[in-house]
């Protein structure tokens, strides 16, 4: 007898009640007088004189036990779902907050891609790995230009044929987009190209084997020098803030025709002169130019009919100058200690 009281103390204590109907099972089992209780105290009567004071104690517990619970069991289901609330222990400490923060490279381009989103660009993405043609020869670089080389391109396929063009190479830019959209699609254009590119370069405090640009393209009737002009000014001010003063060098790429390189006063001194801008009180952020005509007869697009303008600007650069980073290695090894410096900004 013993024993099955100790079982039904077990049941008891671990009763679960979620509603009324719960609570009068509970209630009809143990309580009543026809529940299991009342019958062991039934039973009671017939255990002898000597184990009636040891049983009798176990059962009153029992009695005890129960009525206590259902107490405890009323009270929780007439609360509701609040009761549960009180077992939570508001002295722990919080879980922590896992969620990563953003790459400082992705920071940037998100905030490039949004400025040029408002002046209504849109964003345009293609292959890493590209056939010559979209890298190159489209672009009107010479057969026997530089960058073509060994030196400075990683090629997948050389199949050393005289034009070149059974070559497939990693893109050393991010033009091959733009070659790829001007060949589907017909003007008016009006877009932007980040992505990854790779150069075979010495990896230095400055220069990496692969990087991320972002170019933009805008080609329709009647575009000229004074939009490009307005649109970088535009983008510099917004990137660097109203007080920037922006100036164009001319320059030189195979692809454009007028070709610029633009400054910015150098954000570490004001243009007063440091290290960064080598004591010129200018940074270069990005390079641009009128798209050459041979490179818009390359994509059927009738230069008569049509001019654009086009630039391209290394996403690396421009955010060590953003948050003052001096060696662009650091944005590829992985530190967190790094990393999780850079909370969102845009
Ligand atoms: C730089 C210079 C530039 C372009 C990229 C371009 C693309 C096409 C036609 C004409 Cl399809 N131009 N892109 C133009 C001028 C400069 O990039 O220093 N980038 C980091």
């Amino acid at each position: 007898m013993e024993e099955r009281i100790q079982s039904l103390m077990h049941e008891v204590k671990s009763y679960l009640a979620r509603d009324k109907k719960d609570l009068d099972a509970f209630r009809m089992k143990y309580i009543s007088k026809k529940g299991v209780i009342g019958e062991l105290f039934e039973e009671l009567r017939q255990v002898s004189a000597d184990q009636k004071k040891n049983v009798g104690k176990v059962l009153n517990q029992l009695k005890q036990t129960a009525e206590a619970k259902l107490a405890e069991l009323s009270e929780k289901v007439e609360l509701g779902p609040a009761a549960s609330s009180l077992e939570i222990d508001l002295t722990l400490p919080p879980i922590p907050n896992e969620i990563g923060n953003m790459h400082p490279l992705n920071l940037t381009r998100y905030r490039i891609i949004e400025i040029f989103e408002r002046l209504g660009f849109n964003v345009a993405d293609g292959p890493e790995i590209e056939d010559d043609w979209h890298n190159f020869s489209a672009l009107n670089f010479p057969e026997n230009h530089p960058a073509r080389e060994m030196q400075d391109t990683f090629f997948i396929e050389k199949k050393g044929n005289a034009d070149n063009k059974q070559d497939v190479v990693l893109r050393t830019h991010t033009s091959n987009v733009q070659i790829r959209m001007m060949e589907n699609q017909k003007p008016p254009l009006r877009a932007i190209m980040p992505g990854r590119v790779y150069r075979n370069e010495a990896i230095s405090a400055r220069a990496h084997c692969f990087f991320h640009q972002v170019e933009g393209l805008y080609v329709d009737k009647n575009v000229g020098f004074a939009d490009l002009k307005q649109t970088l000014y535009h983008f510099a001010k917004e990137m660097y803030g109203q007080d920037i003063k922006i100036r164009f060098r001319p320059s030189y790429f195979p692809f454009t025709e007028p070709s610029a390189e633009i400054d910015v006063t150098c954000l570490i001194c004001k243009g007063k002169g440091c290290n960064v801008c080598k004591y010129s009180g200018w940074v270069e952020i990005a390079g641009s130019g009128m798209v050459h005509p041979n490179v818009l007869k390359k994509c059927n697009i009738d230069p008569e009919e049509f001019t654009g303008f086009a630039f391209g600007m290394g996403i690396e650069r421009i955010t060590m100058l953003r948050y003052q980073i001096n060696d662009l290695r650091i944005f590829s090894e992985n530190d967190v200690r790094f990393l999780k410096q850079f909370q969102p900004i845009i």
